[in-house]
């Protein structure tokens, strides 16, 4: 497969022009980060600003019923295109690259190819998914679920959100309840351009990870009942205090990741007291799990470890128990053939690669359920993510979209190949 086949480069003042321009949307002050919850009016005025520069490349846009959004260069040939991309929405800490990087990297290729008069073999494609993050609306990666059929529009539209709104009502509200079909067109191939979020890279000295796969992911909200009473006069002996379960929880379940060893994580990372007041011993604890493992085997044990400490936890403090799965996905694996490809390009350029596998849950294990797929990464200054301070150097950042680039543009004069169905 040719793998530099292009002597072009991206322009990398325009990506860091979009980069910045972007993360003045829902710019968290003092910071270079941003703030765009899922289907909040300032992912709306997010997505509208890349739907904005989608349309002044002339790219034919589609909105499907999950708000997820496409715009498609055409090619020499129709049919299935290469399809790149990732989300806008984010976090509440939120960096300017986690995901935007994906989606504007995706853009600044097909605008590099476009500007230099070149027509691709087969279409290219940059698409941003919804609700990748899945902090407002459980699960994560929810749009491009949906776009593989993974869950149901109807299921997806009904999910009520942390703050009590409803998936179906917000995509209306914010105009991008789109009339394209669910299930979306399976792409020739799918390619996601991210940020590493880890230190793997940084630390050893690597510029692109050619990424192998995603870990499992276990998300579970549980609530804790007891008995609310007061601070001052209920003798520690009668007391069913559920922030006292809550509490051992956390310190069980970090305990749980230390005994496994890397690459197991284990998070608490919501909790809400009722009634959270300085004075009364809680009547309920509610809060998130997040536990993560590469091998599924793991991830189950730990948690039918946690099941059985939450168990017997709550019954020795004469608390109940109600516990939600908030999602659930297993190990990905991409396909071989274009990691290969990824890790290849990138050393044709002249970087240092490394294969390796993504801690963080991504679109593109979504999309590797129907198209052969992968991931390139970039390198995260300290490991940081999910953190205002999260930064990649403008030197990586192109890096990273020049190995897109050619990376695209090879996959658009591949013919279909047998592919890992693993995922499916
Ligand atoms: O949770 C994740 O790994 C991703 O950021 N949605
Ligand atoms: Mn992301
Ligand atoms: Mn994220």
């Amino acid at each position: 497969m040719p793998r530099t086949a292009l002597a072009l480069h991206v322009d990398i003042d325009r990506l860091l022009g979009r980069l910045a321009a972007l993360a003045e949307i829902g710019a968290i002050e003092g910071t270079e980060g941003c703030a765009r919850l899922a289907l909040t009016d300032e992912d709306k005025a997010g997505r509208d600003l890349v739907v904005t520069w989608m349309r002044d490349l002339g790219l034919d846009i589609t909105i499907d019923g999950i708000g997820n959004v496409i715009a498609t260069m055409a090619g020499a040939t129709d049919g299935p295109p290469v399809m790149c991309g990732s989300h806008i929405d984010t976090v509440r800490t939120g960096g300017r690259y986690d995901g935007n990087l994906g989606v504007l990297a995706g853009l600044e290729v097909i605008e590099t190819i476009k500007g230099a008069g070149l027509i691709p073999s087969r279409p290219l494609a940059v698409g941003f998914f919804s609700d990748e993050e899945g902090a407002r609306f459980q699960p994560d990666m929810l749009g491009s679920l949906v776009y593989v059929g993974g869950m149901s529009l109807e299921e997806a539209l009904d999910i009520e959100g942390i703050d009590g709104a409803v998936l179906g009502a917000e995509l209306e509200r914010i105009g991008y309840a789109g009339a394209a079909p669910v299930p979306g067109l399976v792409p020739h191939a799918f390619v996601e351009l991210h940020v590493e979020q880890g230190p793997v890279l940084e630390v050893e000295g690597i510029t692109i990870g050619a990424v192998e796969g995603v870990q499992g992911i276990s998300w579970q909200e549980l609530t804790i009942t007891g008995q609310s009473n007061h601070a001052g006069t209920t003798p520690m002996s009668m007391r069913r205090d559920p922030a006292f379960v809550a509490a051992a929880i956390t310190t069980f379940v970090r305990d749980l990741a230390l005994e496994f060893g890397e690459p197991q994580v284990a998070t608490v990372g919501k909790i809400d007291l009722a009634p959270n007041l300085v004075n009364v011993v809680p009547a309920s604890a509610t809060f998130t799990v997040d536990l993560r493992n590469t091998d599924e085997a793991l991830l189950q044990e730990a948690e039918r470890r946690l099941e059985a400490f939450v168990a017997a936890t709550v019954a020795a403090e004469g608390c109940s128990v109600e516990t939600r799965t908030l999602a659930r996905f297993e190990p990905v694996i991409f396909d071989p053939s274009v990691v290969d490809l990824v890790e290849q390009t990138a050393v044709d350029l002249g970087h240092s690669a490394k294969r390796m596998p993504s801690g963080a849950g991504h679109d593109a294990q979504m999309l590797a359920r129907v198209c052969p797929t992968a991931m390139i990464f970039t390198p995260s200054k300290d490991g940081l993510s999910h953190n205002p301070a999260e930064y990649t150097s403008p030197s990586d950042l192109l890096a990273g979209a020049d190995v897109l680039l050619q990376v695209m543009w090879a996959l658009a004069a591949t013919e279909p190949h047998d592919w890992s169905t693993a995922n499916v």
